[in-house]
């Protein structure tokens, strides 16, 4: 059971969202079109044909959204520029009404005793870049660190904290490997150089931002999964190698040591372009103030093996180059709405794993939360005790990361509010508070209940009683 008072009383208890899921307002005030403008629109992306044209509007929202954080408790709010809002072009001078709307929003944050935390690239890149080849270009890095310096100049008196890039392997393998995610292109194992100038990027956009006039604390956040193999059989300890390769090694290790996996390179069997471009490994090995670490849950992994294929159960396919058919096995554990088990003592995992890397490094953790098919009482509540319990197994996690001396600083709740899931649209709901997206009303659940109470120090993770209902704040429900 875990109380507020066991984490330090500095640590940082936020919420996150991301531009293209949230802001809407695609087409106003100058906004340039991103990669997700365009693969929105391709037939059969996305679930439903859902786009982020209005997602939920939080770019006229964002007031009553602070509200709702401060309503919350948490004491910082994680977000990410929409670079082609800011660059239209993805280059060039930078848009005035996009950087009113940030000012605007970090400004309110701040009178709302909320920090602001800024991810630089969360997967949107201008349209203009991508038809300049995009991420499979070197020059995209080049991009992203003018656009970093851009956008540091414009906001760097009112924020401190940025993280230069959210989950690359997701923007390298499930836009360039299977496809599932804009740009929406599948080239084998050459989705694993997007991945490098993804890095690139980052190492040159640490250095963008360092040189600026005020002082920042610069991350990078990794999405992080535990693997286990199913076996100790040769053969799964090798499925098992092959996915935190990819996963979480091929990340980790050339942001936190500057080197690549071996291994996984050979997997890969891009071995001769990495080792042309190694000398890269120094600008992408940059000093960092923070390592973000978005956890969700476990693989459990085995060998292919098409008898079993064929009882069901899952492979690895394109986005995982150098693993497919690497089987994903069914433990029992529960699963949330997107199909993930729900493996809480994996954050540990994945924490000590990056802690052993680089022992000194402040950890946060930038990413946690769960989908569940949500139901809305008569009275408009909505009890959502499985995100509940989430919430409150993974902070214990966070707790027991801590006694084992992991510099754990903080924790952000994925997501402040239901938005848009990518490739699921609109049917996965992530949110603390529910929105209906007819209405736009927003609506406090359960769990973001229960999470101010915890704050407030009025509840622990043990307590499996429903949250009063307090006092209403402005535009929530509660
Ligand atoms: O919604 C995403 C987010 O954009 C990045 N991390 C995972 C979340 C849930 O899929």
């Amino acid at each position: 059971m875990t109380a507020r008072s066991d984490l330090p009383a500095d640590f940082t208890w936020g919420t996150a969202t991301a531009a293209y899921q949230v802001e809407g307002a695609a087409a106003l005030d100058g906004r340039g079109p991103s990669i997700w403008d365009t693969f929105t629109r391709r037939e059969g992306a996305v679930v439903g044909g859902d786009t982020g044209d209005v997602a939920v509007d939080h770019y006229h929202r964002f007031g009553e959204d602070v509200d709702l954080m401060r309503e919350l408790g948490t004491n910082a709010y994680r977000f990410s520029l929409s670079w082609s809002r800011l660059l239209p072009e993805g280059t060039g001078t930078l848009n005035r009404a996009g950087v009113d709307f940030y000012r605007r929003l970090a400004e309110r944050l701040l009178e709302h005793g909320v920090t602001p935390w800024v991810t630089l690239y969360h997967w949107d890149l201008p349209q203009a870049l991508q038809d300049r080849g995009g991420w499979l270009e070197r020059d995209t890095a080049g991009h992203l660190a003018d656009f970093a310096a851009a956008a540091h100049g414009a906001l760097g008196d009112l924020v401190t904290d940025w993280i230069t890039l959210n989950e690359p392997w997701c923007a390298a393998f499930l836009g360039h490997g299977s496809g599932v995610h804009a740009p929406g292109l599948r080239v084998g194992t050459r989705a694993a150089r997007a991945a490098h100038h993804l890095l690139l990027g980052h190492g040159l956009a640490v250095d963008a931002i360092r040189a600026g006039s005020t002082p920042a604390s610069v991350g990078v956040t990794l999405n992080l999964y535990s693997v286990r193999a199913a076996s100790g059989s040769g053969a799964d300890r090798d499925a098992a190698r092959r996915v935190d390769g990819l996963q979480n090694r091929f990340f980790l290790e050339p942001v936190l040591t500057g080197r690549y996996p071996e291994d996984v390179v050979r997997d890969l069997g891009e071995q001769e372009w990495f080792t042309a471009n190694s000398a890269d490994l120094a600008r992408i090995h940059r000093p960092i103030d923070f390592l973000g670490v978005n956890y969700y849950s476990r693989h459990t992994v085995a060998a292919p093996d098409p008898a079993a294929d064929a009882a069901g159960g899952g492979t690895f396919g394109p986005a995982f180059p150098g693993s497919e058919g690497v089987r994903s096995v069914d433990t029992g554990a529960p699963r949330t709405h997107m199909g993930w088990p729900v493996v809480p003592e994996g954050l540990v995992d994945v924490l000590e794993q990056a802690h052993a890397l680089a022992p000194a490094l402040p950890l946060h953790v930038t990413e946690n939360g769960s989908a569940y098919p949500d139901t809305v009482e008569e009275d408009g509540a909505v009890h959502d005790g499985e995100r509940l319990r989430y919430l409150q197994q993974h902070v214990e996690a966070c707790a027991l990361a801590r006694e084992r001396g992991i510099p754990l600083a903080g924790y952000f709740v994925w997501s402040l509010m239901d938005n848009f899931e990518w490739a699921w649209g609109f049917s996965r709901r992530f949110g603390l508070v529910r929105v209906d997206y007819d209405t736009q009303q927003r609506t406090v659940k359960d769990s973001g209940r229960w999470l101010r109470a915890f704050l407030r120090e009025g509840a622990s993770t043990g307590d499996q009683r429903r949250p009063a209902p307090g006092a209403r704040s402005p535009g929530a429900v509660v």
